[in-house]
């Protein structure tokens, strides 16, 4: 096969030197004169897509011959971030790259951030999808991820007057050089039209579903390479086009603009990623989004299945499983039963079969509002096929149901798929979890509040199929890419394997007692802390002096991560600068984080920590011991600054709300300390590093339980100083005072009997644990020392222990080791 006869490329600095000067030069026809470091990039990522092309290739035939098991993972949300710097670690090319573009005159940090990050998620959810991913390629498991090619991704924010700005994110403007288009794997997506009954020519009955709108699904392929192992796994990721049907009678009528409208249509399934965090956002083009990506990933692995295997099912479901990212592609339950008994011909029984036992499901969320319904209207004017077939999976469900607790009507409502009133509703959860042989939570808490509350009657049903699955990061890319100096020093201490057993860094413990381990510590969490002031310089023009306590809360803003209650403390802290108390320990406090742009409150809680950060920083009294920023457009590339450079971690939720957290796993990981309450991972982190080396506070869950109904937020501010100083500050308008009553909702909400998130509650212990902060923080090495600990104790949380995991209990796949290129 000559067309393929290629000798391997060069993996080594030089041999990448060489082919980017030869795209730079020939490619992008570029000279001396080119000043900017985005054809430098371009040049750079298509040679080292050269190389991970080679491996694609490979890792592809290799699983093929292998016939092995293969996982889909299926996400709405992929929240990639920059591409360059981790195909360079991972292909074992960063060094080698560094020196001979140096020689060359370029320094390769600037030109790995010319790259946009590729931000098609909202927040945990996408990010947790991009780890996984990682893990999935360095333990060379076969597991492909399925999404969407949203032309915008998360909206890039802009603060003005403290306000956010929302503006598009158009990140596919300029080529985004990783991505492989593969119109030969298009696939078409019907939706609308209605169902009817026929008969085949062997006389069996069938249903299909006809006058339909088509809409084409073309995938985009990017590569997923695993570390220093030669496999390259794939991101396949559809980009919506119309078919060249259009509405002949309209173009006959005259009607050009009608007619071309349904083509405009289609394209925009995939125009814009929904950012929407934690909550529901019910919109018919959601809808479509959710199917869209279900029914084409479905038939995309039904193609492969019949390319290899021919059209026997028998065995698919020993070869196949498809994990749900939460609830947004559980319509791929019905839709799996649509393809194998409407395009298949197979039975319902066997068909059914093959759904429950392929289908496995992630829940992310405790939170009412986030858990997802669709109107019964809406599937039937949209999917009417698969309502169908849902409607029938419910009867059958709700029979198991009546067989095992006879009589209990009440159960059978509670239970049902779909939730009955005036606007009948179908509910995702529920259908993800019939459909499924695996409901997971993503931390020990969360999982367990799942099976006691929101999931109780399933459990009850098939206690088995649910399991927890703690969530992890990818060490790769938050330890070893973005903490250089620390790589380092791990590589010294306990050398290099715990790039891939993240455990290995136990080892480390012992040197916390090593004086002078902990002074080259310091000194490196000190340069980086220099990155950190001078990002926040660049982005806030808010100076950060380094030798105060760098103190960082960033995430999506909600209230339920209470940065009110951050903001609050501050307020506290300012009252005390202002009557001449001395801190002891001076802080900057940072904020990063984007609303979902119709949350008014999570609005107006950025502007208002907007305004105390301005009163506090403009202030030469207050300035001295505390200043606050809010950096805009918080992403994945700006947390790779901000893990290694901070001190102190914010994870301050209302006990019970978070399900798992991923940013306290990169804090830990990079030596911070974490404060916080008994939420999500934070029980697991805490557990990990011991109970002294992490600031707990704050009521737990069963506590939150408890308050409610008789929780008297104005009798708690009313009993507690700081707690009434602060609040009498923030009600005097001091931090409006142009704007008057701006912040009168905020404050009402804190009142409010009925606050969910229970500020008032929180805050004496909060303010509390925070003194004890400061004071740990004037101990430099019992801080230090404390540091160390917590990044030694964080190898749980590498996201290859939680896949290694996924693997064991619920996918079942082999390795595959594609030999290495020529
Ligand atoms: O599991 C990833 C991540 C968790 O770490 C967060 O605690 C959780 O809030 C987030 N969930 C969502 C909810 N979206 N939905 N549905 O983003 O998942």
């Amino acid at each position: 096969d000559s067309l393929f006869d290629l000798p391997p490329l060069a993996m080594d600095g030089p041999g990448l030197a060489r082919d980017f000067q030869h795209y730079y030069a020939h490619n992008f026809g570029r000279d001396r004169d080119c000043r900017s470091s985005y054809y430098p990039y371009k040049a750079l990522a298509v040679a080292l897509r050269d190389r991970l092309m080679e491996r694609w290739k490979s890792t592809r035939a290799a699983q093929d011959v292998a016939n092995c098991k293969r996982t889909h993972y299926l996400s709405l949300e992929f929240l990639m971030g920059r591409a360059m710097s981790n195909a360079l670690m991972n292909l074992g090319l960063a060094e080698g790259a560094a020196k001979n573009l140096h020689d060359m005159g370029l320094i390769l940090e600037e030109i790995e951030a010319a790259e946009m990050d590729a931000g098609l998620g909202n927040g945990g959810l996408g990010r947790l999808a991009a780890c996984f991913l990682d893990s999935c390629a360095t333990l060379q498991l076969p597991v492909k991820g399925y999404g969407l090619r949203y032309e915008y991704g998360m909206f890039r924010q802009l603060i003005e007057n403290g306000h956010q700005v929302e503006e598009p994110d158009h990140w596919l403007r300029d080529g985004v050089p990783w991505e492989l288009e593969r119109p030969e794997y298009t696939q078409r997506i019907r939706f609308g039209g209605r169902t009817e009954d026929y008969t085949d020519e062997h006389g069996r009955p069938h249903k299909r579903w006809v006058d339909t709108n088509n809409v084409l699904a073309v995938p985009y392929d990017i590569p997923i390479p695993g570390y220093l192992n030669d496999t390259v796994n794939t991101l396949r990721l559809w980009s919506a086009a119309a078919t060249d049907e259009f509405d002949l009678g309209e173009f006959n009528a005259g009607s050009y603009p009608e007619s071309v409208a349904a083509k405009n249509d289609a394209e925009h399934i995939t125009m814009v990623l929904y950012p929407n965090d934690a909550n529901e956002c019910g919109k018919e083009l959601r809808l479509r989004q959710q199917y869209f990506l279900a029914s084409a990933s479905i038939k995309d692995v039904m193609r492969d299945w019949i390319r290899l295997h021919g059209k026997d099912f028998t065995h698919f479901a020993e070869k196949n499983c498809f994990q749900l990212n939460d609830t947004h592609p559980a319509v791929s339950v019905p839709e799996l039963m649509r393809q194998l008994m409407d395009e298949h011909y197979l039975e319902w029984k066997d068909a059914w079969a093959i759904t429950s036992q392929t289908m496995a499901y992630t829940n992310h969320t405790l939170l009412p509002e986030a858990l997802e319904r669709w109107p019964v209207r809406l599937f039937a004017q949209l999917l009417p096929r698969l309502l169908e077939i849902i409607y029938e999976i419910n009867a059958r469900f709700l029979s198991e149901v009546a067989g095992r607790w006879p009589g209990d009507m009440d159960r059978q409502r509670r239970m049902s798929l779909i939730e009955e009133g005036d606007d009948p509703q179908v509910r995702m959860a529920f259908l993800a979890i019939v459909g499924s042989f695996s409901v997971n939570g993503v931390a020990a808490l969360h999982s367990e509040l799942l099976i006691r509350g929101l999931f109780r009657d399933f459990y009850e049903l098939w206690p088995d199929k649910f399991n927890n699955k703690t969530n992890g990061v990818t060490p790769r890319r938050w330890l070893a890419m973005c903490n250089p100096g620390l790589r380092e020093l791990l590589n010294d201490t306990i050398g290099e394997d715990w790039v891939n057993d993240l455990s290995l860094l136990e080892r480390l413990a012992p040197s916390a007692e090593d004086a002078a381990m902990r002074e080259r510590w310091d000194k490196i969490k000190q340069s980086n802390k220099e990155r950190v002031a001078t990002m926040v310089k660049a982005a806030c023009d808010v100076d950060f002096p380094t030798e105060f306590l760098f103190d960082v809360q960033v995430k999506r803003i909600h209230e339920y991560k209470r940065q009110l209650l951050n903001v609050l403390h501050l307020i506290y802290l300012y009252a005390r600068i202002k009557r001449g108390e001395d801190l002891g320990t001076p802080r900057c406090t940072l904020f990063g984080g984007k609303a979902a742009p119709g949350y008014e409150m999570a609005k107006r809680i950025i502007k208002l920590i907007n305004n105390v950060a301005a009163v506090v920083n403009a202030d030469p009294k207050v300035n001295k011991q505390l200043r606050i920023a809010f950096i805009p457009d918080y992403r994945v590339s700006v947390m790779e600054v901000l893990a290694p450079g901070t001190d102190l971690s914010e994870q301050i939720s209302t006990a019970g709300k978070e399900a798992s957290g991923t940013g306290n796993m990169k804090f830990m990981m990079n030596g911070a300390l974490t404060i916080g309450t008994l939420d999500g991972a934070n029980i697991e982190i805490r557990d990990k590093v011991g109970d002294e080396n992490f600031f707990l506070f704050g009521l737990t869950a069963e506590e939150v339980e408890r308050t409610r109904g008789h929780y008297d937020p104005n009798g708690i501010i009313a009993s507690s100083p700081a707690l009434a100083e602060t609040m009498a500050l923030l009600e005097s308008g001091h931090f409006c005072q142009f704007e008057q009553g701006i912040f009168d909702p905020i404050i009402h909400s804190i009142r409010d009997p009925n606050d969910p998130w229970l500020t008032a509650a929180d805050f004496d212990s909060y303010r509390q644990t925070q003194e004890q902060v400061a004071e740990a923080y004037q101990d430099r090495e019992r801080w230090l020392r404390m540091s160390m600990l917590n990044t030694a104790h964080s190898g749980y949380f590498s996201s290859d222990r939680t896949i290694a995991e996924y693997n064991r209990d619920i996918w079942r796949l082999d390795p595959v080791r594609p030999p290495a290129p020529g």
